[in-house]
């Protein structure tokens, strides 16, 4: 198998808005960004997936797209863009942009000769019909937007403000890998692709994911763009299997570096549920089951795994699945040995490395994201009680992961010296903050710092296959091999002691939160114990 310097690469993952601000208006910006180079470099993450930062009426802040080449005032200007690209370089980091091409924005110019020109080319570039059918927006409501002038509807998987492309339109498809090049060109080193299965849609039919021409599109855009450029590419690809992943990273389909499948994801609610009808605790038994078919069914040549607990859109992984009180920073040291030592590029989330937590949003008035209010407004219409649409929220609401990067604890946690930010500081902020990581020796900050270490020094990382271990239920224990070695990962995902009755002797240990010999002896691990070893 061809290695590429993304198969040992770490992936840091920036949102714009809530990483660093410069000018002191409570919203983050390149420059801001820039300033805090030097602390993703003692990280020691390769590359860092950048969130949108192009013009945009911020509607879905940033992922409604008015111009794909102009950045957006609020986060600084061009000049800034090729600031990052230079000072991150020079530290050995380089930049993935988000390319966000299922859809525009409604202010993007493309559309807007399109509605207001219903007789001009690019009317093509966007899904006109004359009446509704039953497709539905993720942001609740009809996909479809009637347009008084011509009479037709739009369709919008997303909001109303984003309308959706049609890639049957060879032009549109070829204005993209155009746009696509020219950011090649000043140097950015790969693309996360937003909701990418969604662009073979078939809208007549209600296809969305995974529609016919998808996989054709990815080969035509592999041709156009992305060949022999040794890139990273990631689409986002919410409905994905293993077989279709291969499909999207086998090296010889010529499609992407690797994708987002989210199906452990799922297990944050309830089967078959809509979204904010969240579970309760998580299945640890489905989780194990989970991973262990993405680790051996996207065998090594075969496709490549992305690894990941967090991102943008998702509530914070520590309060969902790990533990925020007395265990809070052992719990996350579990969660990052557990996933970083699989196959696959990890991927950190901002703050992740520090144990950032959900906010407690008290109203709506605290709360920004529109899949969030557009959810309540539905919701309450429905008659359902405010108080479990903010339980829903609180639990799984996007804005969780927006607040903004804890710095110090200082005002606004070091992030702004504004009085008020665009979402609140967390307030424990005081505790959880960037300053307080770095003192201590034995933060979260230093085990993602050694995971992310080893996964550059460590062939046996990519090499290695995967075998699951019976063990209780809430242990996660898994075994890595190659050639003559073998590498044991052990987790308890639970606050309280466990059994460990597996009879192994080891030689060394490669990273643990706990003291693992006693683990030996009492054939018991306690709440939150995770190592590594070598058999
Ligand atoms: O997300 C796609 C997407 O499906 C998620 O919004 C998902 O529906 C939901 O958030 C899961 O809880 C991508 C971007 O990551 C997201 O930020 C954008 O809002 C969306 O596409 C539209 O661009
Ligand atoms: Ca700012």
């Amino acid at each position: 198998m061809q290695k590429h310097w993304w198969h040992k690469a770490t992936i840091y993952q920036i949102y714009p808005k809530s990483f660093m601000d410069s000018n002191g208006d409570g919203i983050g910006d390149l420059k801001g960004i820039i300033s805090k180079l030097d602390y993703l470099q003692k990280l020691g993450i390769t590359a860092i997936w950048l969130s949108p930062v192009y013009q945009s009426p911020m509607d879905d802040n940033g992922y409604d797209i008015s111009d794909y080449e102009a950045i957006a005032d609020i986060f600084g200007d061009m000049a800034d863009m090729e600031e990052l690209l230079v000072q991150a370089k020079k530290r050995g980091i380089r930049i993935i942009m988000d390319l966000v091409v299922n859809h525009t924005s409604d202010e993007h110019a493309w559309f807007i000769e399109a509605r207001d020109y219903p007789d001009s080319p690019k009317r093509d570039y966007y899904i006109w019909r004359d009446q509704p059918n039953g497709l539905t927006s993720a942001f609740s409501g009809s996909a479809w937007e009637y347009d008084d002038l011509s009479g037709q509807y739009y369709l919008h998987l997303f909001s109303k403000k984003q309308p959706d492309l049609n890639w049957e339109n060879e032009e549109l498809r070829q204005s993209i890998y155009d746009m696509m090049n020219r950011w090649i060109d000043k140097g950015v080193a790969g693309f996360r692709m937003d909701v990418i299965d969604l662009i073979g849609k078939k809208p007549d039919q209600e296809i969305t994911g995974n529609g016919p021409k998808l996989h054709d599109y990815l080969k035509e855009m592999h041709q156009a763009s992305l060949l022999d450029k040794d890139l990273l590419t990631v689409g986002e690809t919410w409905g994905a299997t293993p077989e279709i992943a291969k499909q999207y990273s086998n090296p010889e389909n010529q499609e992407l570096s690797m994708v987002f499948q989210f199906e452990h994801i799922g297990l944050l609610f309830k089967p078959d549920a809509p979204k904010w009808d969240y579970a309760e605790e998580l299945d640890v038994s489905a989780l194990k089951a989970i991973f262990t078919k993405w680790q051996t069914e996207l065998e090594l040549g075969q496709g490549w795994n992305s690894l990941f607990w967090n991102n943008h859109d998702l509530p914070r992984v520590l309060s969902s699945w790990g533990n925020t009180g007395s265990y809070r920073e052992k719990s996350a040291k579990a969660l990052a040995i557990l996933l970083h030592l699989m196959r696959g590029t990890p991927y950190v989330y901002q703050g992740e490395e520090i144990g950032m937590t959900n906010y407690p949003f008290v109203d709506l008035s605290q709360v920004e994201d529109i899949e969030s209010i557009n959810y309540a407004k539905e919701a309450l219409e429905e008659g359902q009680s405010m108080e479990s649409i903010m339980d829903s929220i609180r639990k799984i609401g996007r804005d969780n992961a927006r607040t903004p990067m804890q710095w110090d604890a200082g005002l606004q946690a070091g992030f702004s010296n504004a009085t008020k930010t665009w979402l609140p500081v967390h307030p424990n902020h005081q505790e959880i903050n960037v300053e307080a990581a770095l003192s201590h020796p034995e933060s979260i900050f230093y085990t993602y710092q050694k995971l992310i270490a080893l996964r550059k020094e460590e062939d046996w990382l990519v090499d290695a296959d995967f075998k699951l271990l019976e063990t209780a239920e809430k242990v996660f224990a898994y075994q890595r091999s190659t050639g003559d070695k073998t590498y044991l990962v052990v987790v308890n995902l639970s606050d309280e002691p466990q059994p460990f009755e597996l009879d192994l002797h080891w030689k060394e240990t490669i990273i643990s939160n706990t003291e693992e010999s006693a683990v030996l002896e009492s054939k018991q691990l306690q709440a939150w114990d995770a190592f590594c070893v070598v058999l």
